[in-house]
């Protein structure tokens, strides 16, 4: 189902970034939303990322590429609290199940609720009756209730990128309770993976006594009904696919291949971030050089980490941690002519990252743990098809759901993580292409496309217990 013609959509996430038609150089979720809003004629609402002296909620409306938007720009303080704080010292970690690293502050907290509060302050004058709204992240969970607040009856659905966190972790949050009582002014809340939906059951159940799961997910709590649902997000896939023969990917490429002379090629890609298990991954690799004293000199490992989040100490840190390791283990094994780990601290375009997963052997993705995972869908979209190359992926990101063909490993066990790259390194070419294929054949069905209309389509459905997504 489509969704109905007089249906404007509202996307609504923390940061604005439209993507222009077919472009190659912009991630999946940006192409996927912005043909969504070029085709209802909608508006993509959030920060600007700059800052102000005094809120005003001024809106700045531009257009890119057909795609409108509007942006407000926040004071430092709102940035602190809101952005630096609450949604990344203090719900990022909890969520990735890092509780160690969480930070509780009651200004924190505050500031989170205020920019909630003025986002639905600023946004609600732009909604019409008809339109449906989408609200994107752990930014902005407290949203729809505070659109509600204001009487916003339209249809508003929320999706979650992260992990839903198991329930005891969960209660460690001193507001745990408002936050997902808030989730019930939403339609529709959607999940990357059946299990972190399931997280969010069991504390639904466990904490709020008053509401009923019934089928389909539906959950009731003092009269209001909403959906929840495992909707995994995917890539832009034929446009990704697309790239990788483009002159830029081929050259890129080729200069890999050339400057590999023969050696195989393990790859990385992440933000630099301590839940992608960088440290994990260093040591699960130094593991395997110890215990194949063969492969010294014929194999690297090339990891491109671009820094992220560099207001945050927990970054900061892994930052230097990831500095020490390389350099140790590169000090430890390499010699005059190899070094076992290409350590990048720097972002690549997207046409010649495609060309980069392509030359590499192995797509290395290791996550402790993560919401989807997009990266192991584009190496696997990158591949050629009478060559592939073999994806080692975490059971703990959500991706892991889904790709069943890949290697799946427990990224916090070196032995697991080096007998896997030994294994792929041995692995016969046609062993190679039948995982391939069926990678590939999800990738292609499940795409970012397909995430977006089935979502929509849920969205659009008047009555939660009409089963749009069977028809979708
Ligand atoms: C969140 C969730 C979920 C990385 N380095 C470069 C580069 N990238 C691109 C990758 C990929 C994207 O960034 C990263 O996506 P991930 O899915 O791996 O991770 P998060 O940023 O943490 O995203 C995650 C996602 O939301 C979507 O719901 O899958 O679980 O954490 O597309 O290619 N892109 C370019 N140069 C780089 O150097 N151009």
């Amino acid at each position: 189902m489509e969704f109905r013609a007089m249906s404007r959509l509202i996307v609504i996430s923390n940061r604005v970034q439209p993507a222009a038609d077919g472009a190659g150089n912009q991630g999946g979720l940006a192409v996927a939303l912005s043909a969504a809003l070029r085709e209802s004629n909608g508006i993509w609402f959030g920060w600007s990322g700059g800052e102000t002296d005094h809120f005003t909620g001024h809106i700045n409306f531009q257009r890119h590429d057909g795609v409108a938007t509007a942006t407000v720009d926040l004071e430092p303080q709102d940035v602190e609290e809101y952005y630096n704080g609450f949604a990344n010292r203090t719900l990022w970690p909890l969520f990735h199940y890092r509780i160690d690293v969480a930070e509780f502050e009651r200004g924190f907290a505050e500031g989170y609720e205020r920019v909630n509060a003025r986002f639905a302050e600023t946004v609600q004058p732009l909604i019409e009756p008809d339109d449906i709204l989408w609200v994107h992240d752990y930014h902005l969970i407290p949203l729809g209730a505070e659109l509600r607040a204001r009487g916003v009856t339209n249809r508003i659905g929320f999706f979650l990128h992260i992990p839903w966190p198991p329930m005891q972790l969960l209660l460690a949050l001193p507001n745990h309770r408002e936050l997902v009582e808030a989730m019930f002014a939403y339609d529709v809340i959607g999940f990357h993976t059946r299990d972190w939906l399931d997280s969010f059951l069991d504390y639904v159940s466990a904490e709020l006594p008053g509401a009923v799961i019934g089928a389909d997910d539906i959950i009731t709590l003092n009269g209001r009904s909403i959906r929840a649902v495992a909707c995994p997000i995917g890539i832009d896939t034929q446009a990704f696919r697309d790239s990788a023969n483009q002159p830029n990917a081929l050259n890129a490429f080729q200069r890999m291949r050339i400057s590999a002379n023969g050696r195989e090629m393990i790859i990385g890609v992440d933000r630099l971030d301590y839940s992608k298990g960088l440290q994990e991954r260093f040591l699960g690799y130094e593991r395997f050089l110890a215990s194949h004293p063969e492969a010294l000199g014929r194999v690297f490992l090339l990891q491109i980490a671009p820094p992220s989040r560099e207001d945050v100490q927990s970054y900061r840190e892994i930052r230097a941690a990831l500095d020490g390791l390389s350099g140790r283990i590169n000090g430890e094994y390499a010699d005059v002519e190899w070094v076992p780990i290409r350590y990048v601290n720097k972002g690549y375009p997207r046409d010649e990252l495609a060309g980069i997963y392509r030359a590499a052997r192995i797509g290395l993705v290791t996550p402790l743990r993560d919401g989807m995972n997009l990266v192991a869908k584009e190496y696997v979209a990158a591949q050629d098809p009478e060559d592939p190359g073999v994806l080692i992926l975490s059971r703990f990101a959500g991706a892991a759901e889904q790709m069943g063909e890949a290697l799946l490993v427990n990224p916090h066990s070196a032995e697991d993580v080096a007998d896997a790259i030994a294994r792929a390194l041995a692995m016969p070419r046609a062993e190679r292409i039948r995982r391939w294929r069926a990678l590939m054949d999800g990738v292609e069905q499940e795409d970012v496309l397909w995430w977006q209309r089935r979502f929509t389509a849920l969205l659009a459905a008047p009555d939660p217990e009409a089963p749009a997504d069977r028809a979708a």
